[in-house]
This record gives C-alpha cells, sequence and structure tokens, in this order.
C-alpha cells in the first residue's frame, strides 16, 4: 500500500510540475487584432495538489481527490510588483465558487496558485455563491474586488430550489491577500451581476458599470450595459442607474450583455472589454465585444465595431456551459501590450495578446453594425471596391491576385 501510495503521489507531482511549467506558444496566423494561445493558461488541473488531496497514507491510504475541483475560469486580472495575477473563479465538485490567486512571472503561462484561496468575509447576509471578480486598482488607493454574491431567493415558491438573487459584493484590499467585506451595491434593480468600478472618480463621485436585470437568469426589461454614480464605497448607493450601450435585435448582445473588467484608458478614450449573448437552437451563445467611450464622458459610447471580438474556438466550445467565452480580466503592460484573459465554456482559462494601438485600430476602423444584410453588403462591397482599386489588373482589367475579385467586377 505504501508503495502504490509513494508511486501514485510521484506520478501526480511529474504531472502538476509539468502542467504549470508548460511554456504556451502563440497560435501562427491569427486575425491581425490579437493572437490566441495554444494552451490554456489555468484549468482545474493547476489547482495545487495539496488542496484536492489529503497527503497522508495513514488517513488516505489510496491516494485519492478529497476535495474535487470542477473548474477555474472567469479570473479577475491585476499586475502588481512585476507579476500578473489572476483572482480566478475557482468551482468545487460541488458546484460552489471562490477565488483564489494565480500568479506568472510572463501572463501567458507558469501560472501557479497562491498556497491558500481568498478567504473572503461576508455580510451579515451569508453569501451562498460568489464568483466572477472584476479587480480594479482605484485612484483612491484601494484595490476594489466587485464580485457577484448569489444567494437563494427567500420568497421563491416552495419546491422550487433554482431561484436565487443576483448583487453586486464589494470588498477591498492592498495586496489580495487581506479583503475587508464592504456592504453590498444597492441600485434601482431587482437583480444585478457583471457590475464593474470605474478606476476614476466622475464627477467626483464612484462610478460603476452595472447590468440590471429582472430576473436570475434573464435580463427581461433590464439588460444592457449600465452607468451609474455612488458618494461612497463605505455604503454604496446608485440612485440612478441608465443604460449606456444596450441589447439589440439581431446582434451577437441579442438577448443580453455585460461589462467585463474594468476599461483601459487610451489617449484615444476609454476601451471596454464585454460579453454579449444571444440564443440559438443549441442555447445562449457567449462572445467578447470591444467598444471605446468617451474620455471625458466614460458612459459615452464613440466607437462600437460590428459583430464579435472573440468567439469561443475550437477546445474552447466544450465545457460545462458550452458555447461561452466571457471576460473579467485584462492587463495593459508599461510596453502597450494588452493580456485579454476569458474564461472557455465556465471552464478553463484562455489568453490572447494583442497591443493597445492594435485594439485602437480595431475600435476605430471597423464599420459599426449596419443592423441589416443590406447594409452588411454594402460594407462589403466598398470594402472590395477599396482592394480592387489597388490591386495590379492585366490589360484586359482582370484582377491578377485573385481569380474571385476579377470574376466580380
Ligand atoms: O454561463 C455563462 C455565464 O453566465 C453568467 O453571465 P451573465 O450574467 O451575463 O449571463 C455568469 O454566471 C457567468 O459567470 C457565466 O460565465
Amino acid at each position: 500500500m505504501e508503495n502504490t501510495f509513494q508511486n501514485r503521489l510521484r506520478e501526480l507531482e511529474q504531472a502538476h510540475t509539468a502542467l504549470i511549467t508548460r511554456q504556451n506558444k502563440k497560435e501562427p496566423l491569427g486575425n491581425g487584432v490579437y493572437d490566441r494561445y495554444a494552451y490554456p493558461v489555468l484549468t482545474a488541473r493547476h489547482t495545487p495538489l495539496f488542496w484536492r488531496y489529503d497527503l497522508n497514507p495513514g488517513t488516505n491510504p489510496y491516494l485519492m481527490e478529497r476535495f474535487g475541483i470542477n473548474a477555474t475560469f472567469n479570473a479577475g486580472a491585476i499586475k502588481l510588483k512585476g507579476r500578473y495575477l489572476l483572482v480566478a473563479r475557482v468551482e468545487g465538485v460541488d458546484r460552489k465558487s471562490f477565488f483564489a490567486v494565480a500568479e506568472s512571472p510572463n501572463g501567458v503561462d507558469h501560472f501557479r496558485f497562491w498556497d491558500r484561496p481568498i478567504t473572503m468575509p461576508e455580510t451579515d447576509v451569508p453569501d451562498g455563491n460568489i464568483y466572477d471578480m472584476r479587480v480594479v486598482q482605484h485612484e483612491d488607493g484601494w484595490i476594489y474586488g466587485l464580485f457577484c454574491t448569489e444567494r437563494k431567493d427567500p420568497d421563491a415558491r416552495p419546491g422550487d430550489e433554482s431561484a436565487a438573487i443576483a448583487q453586486c459584493g464589494i470588498a477591498r484590499t492592498h495586496d489580495l491577500r487581506t479583503w475587508e467585506r464592504l456592504p453590498d451595491l444597492k441600485t434601482p434593480s431587482p437583480q444585478q451581476r457583471n457590475v464593474v468600478l470605474h478606476p476614476e472618480f466622475v464627477d467626483g463621485r464612484y462610478a460603476f458599470y452595472t447590468r440590471p436585470q429582472d430576473g436570475f437568469i434573464e435580463a427581461g426589461s433590464g439588460g444592457g450595459i449600465g452607468f451609474g454614480l455612488a458618494s461612497s464605497m463605505e455604503m454604496a448607493v446608485i440612485e440612478k442607474e441608465y443604460i449606456l450601450d444596450a441589447k439589440h435585435y439581431h446582434t451577437v448582445y441579442e438577448v443580453k450583455n455585460g461589462q467585463g473588467p474594468a476599461p483601459l484608458k487610451t489617449e484615444k478614450g476609454w476601451l471596454h472589454l464585454a460579453h454579449g449573448v444571444r440564443n440559438t437552437a443549441a442555447g445562449l451563445r457567449y462572445v467578447l465585444y470591444l467598444f471605446l467611450t468617451d474620455l471625458q464622458d466614460p458612459a459615452k459610447v464613440t466607437h462600437k465595431p460590428a459583430g464579435y471580438f472573440i468567439a469561443p474556438e475550437g477546445e474552447e466550445r466544450i465545457g460545462d456551459v458550452s458555447n461561452v467565452v466571457f471576460a473579467n480580466g485584462w492587463i495593459l503592460d508599461e510596453n502597450g501590450t494588452v493580456f485579454i484573459y476569458y474564461g472557455s465554456s465556465d471552464t478553463r482559462m484562455q489568453v490572447a495578446t494583442s497591443t493597445v494601438d492594435r485594439l485602437l485600430d480595431y475600435v476605430l476602423n471597423t464599420p459599426a453594425d449596419g443592423f441589416s444584410s443590406a447594409a452588411s453588403v454594402e460594407r462589403l462591397n466598398e470594402l472590395i471596391d477599396k482592394n480592387t482599386g489597388c490591386l495590379p489588373a492585366n490589360e484586359n482589367g482582370v484582377v491578377l491576385i485573385r481569380k474571385g475579385l476579377a470574376s466580380s467586377r
């Protein structure tokens, strides 16, 4: 038995070390806007063995898992003291989520979890489940973590064990290790998810991106990315909430949408990453999109490319909740590199990299949604005309590079 235990432990340790030290690889020939990577940056198997196993042969002779981890996804992100830190949503096999920090020296691989998960203090009303933290370094000097706190609906009909209320939990820290819990955000909406703190004061107040919703899953008459101001974080109350980016018929955010991480400040405006949801015969499909808001008025959208920026691909499409990409963390490096962290199918964390220049080029120069097939064809023809005008043609006017282009003239 001793040998079985020791052999199994050695194999587990070798596999874990190989996984967390594996070098990531940029996928060749991206779309010019960003680069994807070959491997996820965090999976359930990245969690330390000493979280999952009782390592004492006396009490766990078969070396079996005693605390199963189901998934690690939807991580907030921040760079502190030169280290890339992800505050991951770790979900146990019991379906409860909690937060844990994983750090990397370069942002794309070698992510290693800190020894212990975050012990998040509670309010007077205990959380049932907490998830999807947005980590924001605010100009007031604190690092805030805003997250969804979910509790069973006290007014649920007898027998309904699914009805829940989602609200925005708030905590703050200086080091991601010790957290001070503040009262939950109060807004006019019955439910809130995807609430994000803007990193700067707006009109001398704290500014929030919200996602008002009628029910726990359905945004209903709510939905859209909202915006509101609060005078304090110790008792954060938004009296008036208005929609800055609405859901819209026949778009990738037709059913609902939500702000991703806090926006990045650029010379052209605030750069926002968000998720949009539409319904299909195969269920909901979550994609990511980008938009830009005014530097002076972060609630005023100035540019918004049509459609999605990142959609689930390959293995990303498969998981506990398939066909989902969801982002609540990104990091802008001093050299302009942007690390975009996104959860795939509520199962694992991926990374894509770009630069602030490329992302601005994308939001400023990609056509906006025309909201009809005819408008899309018009835009495509404009691009084709532009291209055929500058491609070389032979004496018969046939474009030499692409036959398809030539025959369409
Ligand atoms: O399962 C997909 C996502 O669903 C929720 O997002 P939203 O509130 O926009 O529907 C969240 O639970 C999120 O964590 C999850 O990834």
